[in-house]
């Protein structure tokens, strides 16, 4: 068994409803148009069963093929894109129409989704289509069973470099389709031992059948690939991508892997980057490298995902020019148009690395003629270990509606990524994500409000943070209106409470080096890896100006011009692209330094006043959740301390002034 406690279904608990006369509809099922043996339709039929035999007691029967009878009718409709439905009920009868068997699956957990929440399906009528062609989760896993920033135990995929298949993997698969997500990444994109094997008969023997799990549901499977290969498993003394002997290896590596594995839909690349290995080690292109790989994979319909986190991680702090955040832009903007057609750039948020607040990438709406896809991390490496409760959607939202100018009407990240800005398919949103064997799945049971969230975002774009939690809390947590209530707040509040308490106005890090939990303000400060805030006792902050490093020019305008000057740059990023004297007056007529003081003593108290409104659901929710959140509150309560007294102390003791209102600085 790879869970470690028999683990929870999250929100596909499927405990009995409200009575709300929704029974009446399911009982009997006409399938029209979609065969029953089809596994994807089997999975959809089969959730259906369960779902309303826990929620409403009752037991759904295929009852008709190919003519409707009153109650359910599950319908194939041509003119319904991809992977989209509509539900509508008239007089007595529903009518789920869907595109393809994909739509059928997401219908069906709609209407579940409208169960659970103790809604009724009388007068429904909704339509839905994705917004983004691909919805993937990618995992951080490691075949000795750890996880590269993972925070809910270990891997449910590997154990002791071997592959773990079970009835969790199936609840796994059921979780990640129940969201929309339509493709998983299972093993971490720093690709080393065991893992370099998965693309072998090692392997693909496992890999090909945890594959068809994911296939029952509509999920492209996909591995992140070492770029070495050639070198660790083929023997040759080269990964050179102009090599003819290493062209010529990965194409039999493909043609193997897409034989051996069904329902293989591409790889994940993360070359040149901390130490991996990729093509400027051969004085070659990332364009090279990529189109290399693509072109083997292309007989199959695959597609290659690669990943544009590269920047010198070798930095020496003494040097002001060389800028982290510029590398991504500057290592692919001049190869904007040379990547093929089923290559797909991966983009971070952020230019540095999912800090709690960054700029947006100028790689995003920066390539005009690439697929791209947006990298989020839902595991919260900067983000407080679901150890601190941070929900993130109000972030991706952001970054979603940030407009990069670089088209007219059709230039925000959302129009980017779903394809609507270069009328292109191979695009979408990639989240690292959350995932672990605890019983839970997400270590602090509040986590699974982004594990849920990412995916409904992924499928719809237009949903609010909002509307996502009246999904979720009603699903997974509890119908009662004051429990969403109080559940609501805490989440929606979340994030810039801890952006209060942590670092300020868009500087980032200030973290434990390496680990990146709890305060440690010059942590990361004379190291090598690009991450400075450049204090001392006059100010902090990073020019990144056109005096500086000239980071602000690589957006298009007006964002450039904003980002250029400390007047017009948007306060929450000041300190990112702008060093600033500890007397600057902000908007809101405080100094720097006294916003500093006042928001890192705001987020402690935001911080306790999350417990103690948490404390007041003690009764009201599920025990083991309560306490699970109580214990992970205390701890957060602790590390927001910390930080306050620490980043407090710190520029106090740089810059000698005072807190205005007198409070303990140590
Ligand atoms: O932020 C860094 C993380 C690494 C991670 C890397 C990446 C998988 O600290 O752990 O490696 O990002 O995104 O590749």
């Amino acid at each position: 068994m790879n869970g470690k406690n028999a683990w929870k279904q999250l929100w596909l608990a499927y405990d009995k409803k409200k009575e709300l006369g929704n029974g009446v509809y399911v009982e009997k099922v006409s399938l029209i148009g979609f065969d029953e043996e089809n596994r994807v339709v089997k999975s959809a039929l089969q959730e259906l069963k369960k779902g309303v035999s826990g929620m409403l007691g009752v037991t759904a029967e295929v009852t008709e093929k190919d003519a409707e009878a009153k109650g359910l009718v599950l319908k194939k409709c041509d003119e319904l894109p991809k992977e989209s439905y509509s539900i509508k009920e008239e007089g007595g009868k529903l009518t789920l129409m869907a595109g393809d068997e994909n739509g059928l699956l997401y219908g069906v957990f709609h209407l579940l989704r409208q169960i659970s929440m103790e809604k009724k399906l009388s007068g429904m009528n909704v339509t839905c289509k994705p917004d983004n062609p691909l919805r993937m989760y990618n995992h951080w896993d490691n075949m000795d069973g750890s996880i590269e920033r993972g925070y809910s135990g270990n891997s449910f995929f590997f154990v002791k470099n071997d592959i773990v298949i079970d009835e969790r993997t199936r609840d796994y698969a059921r979780l990640v389709a129940s969201v929309g997500i339509n493709g998983v990444v299972i093993n971490n994109v720093n690709v080393k031992q065991a893992a370099s094997w998965l693309i072998s008969d090692r392997f693909f023997e496992k890999v090909a059948e945890l594959s068809k799990i994911f296939a029952d549901y509509g999920i492209k499977f996909f591995l992140s690939l070492n770029f070495a290969a050639t070198i660790e498993l083929g023997g040759l003394d080269s990964a050179d991508p102009l090599d003819e002997r290493v062209i010529a290896w990965w194409k039999e590596k493909m043609k193997e892997c897409f034989a051996k594995i069904p329902n293989l839909g591409g790889f994940l690349v993360k070359a040149d980057s901390e130490g991996r290995p990729g093509p400027f080690t051969y004085g070659r292109t990332q364009a090279d490298g990529a189109n290399m790989l693509a072109e083997a994979v292309r007989p199959y319909g695959g597609i290659i995902i690669w990943r544009c986190f590269v920047y010198n991680c070798k930095q020496d702090w003494r040097d002001y020019k060389t800028d982290r955040a510029r590398a991504g832009y500057d290592n692919f903007i001049q190869m904007d148009g040379d990547y093929a057609e089923n290559v797909i750039l991966q983009i971070k948020n952020g230019p540095m690395d999912f800090q709690i607040r960054e700029p947006i990438s100028p790689l995003l709406g920066g390539l005009k003629k690439t697929n791209q896809m947006l990298e989020v991390q839902v595991a919260q490496e900067y983000t407080g270990h679901q150890i601190d409760v941070c929900y993130l959607i109000p972030m991706f939202k952001e970054v979603l509606d940030f407009h990069t100018y670089c088209k007219p009407g059709a230039d925000t990240v959302a129009d980017v990524i779903s394809g609507r800005t270069m009328g292109n398919q191979n695009t979408g949103i990639a989240a690292v994500i959350n995932t672990g064997n605890d019983a839970n799945w997400t270590g602090n049971d509040l986590a699974a409000a982004n594990l849920y969230g990412f995916g409904r975002l992924a499928y719809q774009t237009s949903l609010s943070a909002g509307d996502i939690l009246d999904e979720w809390i009603p699903m997974q947590i509890s119908t009662d209106p004051e429990v969403i209530k109080v559940i609501k707040d805490i989440l929606l509040r979340s994030r810039e409470t801890y952006e209060k308490y942590t670092s300020p106005l868009g500087i980032g890090w200030m973290v434990t080096p390496h680990d990146h939990y709890g305060c440690s303000v010059d942590g990361y400060e004379y190291d090598r890896w690009g991450t400075y805030h450049r204090a001392d006792h006059l100010g902090i902050g990073v020019d990144r100006s056109d005096k500086g490093t000239g980071y602000a020019q690589q957006y298009y305008e007006p964002n450039a011009t904003a980002y250029n000057s400390v007047e017009s740059c948007p306060e929450e990023l000041l300190l990112f692209f702008h060093h600033v004297p500890y007397t600057h007056v902000l908007k809101t007529g405080k100094t720097l330094i006294q916003h500093i003081y006042d928001s890192h003593f705001e987020g402690y108290d935001e911080a306790e006043g999350f417990a103690k409104a948490w404390d007041g659901l003690e009764g009201k929710v599920d025990a083991e959740v309560f306490a699970n959140v109580k214990e992970r509150f205390g701890r957060q309560l602790a590390n927001a301390r910390d930080w306050r007294d620490q980043v407090n102390t710190y520029f106090y003791r740089k810059s000698g002034i005072p807190d205005e209102k007198g409070r303990t600085i140590y």
